[in-house]
C-alpha cells in the first residue's frame, strides 16, 4: 500500500469495498473469467439488474465505457461493469483501457464510493499484455483527482500480481 492504492493478490469477489469492478463484455449478461466469478458470487439479482439497463442492439456498455448496478449478495454496494478492449482488435487499445479505468473511477466518485476494487481489465480472454495494462491502470489510478478513493487492484495469479507490483514501484 502506498498512498491510496493497494496491490492485492486474491479473489475480487471477496473484496470489502464500496464498488467492485467487473471486466465485462458489451452485452453485460455474464461470461467467463472474473465476470463469471462476480455473477456467481452476487447471485441472480446482479443479472436482473444488468438486464434492466438500456441496450442498443444488445449493447449495454460499449468498449471503454462503464455502467453501475447494485451488487446482489456481494460484500459491496455496487458493481461497476466495464468492457475493456479486445487487444488484437484495436489500433489504440491503450486509449480504451485508460477510459475504462477513468470511467469506473468517475462513477465511483459520482456515487460517493470511498473504496473500489479493480481486476486486471482485459488481461485474460481479451489478451492485453500485462506490463502495458499495469502501466495504464496505475497511471490512471494515481491521478490526484482520485486520491480520496481507496483503490485496491486485485490480481488473481502470481504473474499479474508481480507485474502490477513492479510497475507500481517503477511509476
Ligand atoms: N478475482 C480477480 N481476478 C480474477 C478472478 C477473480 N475471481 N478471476 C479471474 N481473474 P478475464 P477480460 C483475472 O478473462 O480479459 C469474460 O468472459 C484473470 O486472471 O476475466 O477483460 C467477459 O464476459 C485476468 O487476469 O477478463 C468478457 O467476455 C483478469 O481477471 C471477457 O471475459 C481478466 O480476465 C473479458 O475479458
Amino acid at each position: 500500500m502506498s498512498g491510496n492504492i493497494a496491490i492485492v493478490q486474491g479473489d475480487i469477489t471477496q473484496a470489502k469495498v464500496d464498488a467492485i469492478v467487473n471486466a465485462a463484455n458489451p452485452k453485460m449478461l455474464g461470461g467467463g473469467g472474473v465476470d463469471g466469478a462476480i455473477h456467481r458470487a452476487a447471485g441472480p439479482k446482479l443479472l436482473e439488474e444488468c438486464r434492466k439497463l438500456k441496450a442498443t442492439n444488445g449493447i449495454r456498455c460499449p468498449f471503454g465505457e462503464a455502467r453501475i448496478t447494485s451488487a446482489g449478495n456481494l460484500n459491496a454496494k455496487y458493481v461497476i461493469h466495464t468492457a475493456g478492449p479486445i487487444y488484437r482488435n484495436e489500433l489504440h487499445p491503450e486509449l480504451l483501457l485508460a477510459s475504462c479505468y477513468q470511467n469506473c473511477l468517475e462513477l465511483a466518485l459520482e456515487h460517493q464510493c470511498q473504496s473500489i476494487a479493480f481486476p486486471a481489465i482485459s488481461c485474460g480472454a481479451y489478451g492485453y499484455p500485462l506490463e502495458e495494462a499495469a502501466n495504464i491502470a496505475i497511471e490512471i489510478c494515481q491521478n490526484p483527482r482520485y486520491q480520496n478513493i481507496s483503490i485496491h487492484c486485485y490480481l488473481f495469479d502470481d504473474r499479474s500480481y508481480h507485474t502490477w507490483q513492479q510497475q507500481f514501484q517503477r511509476l
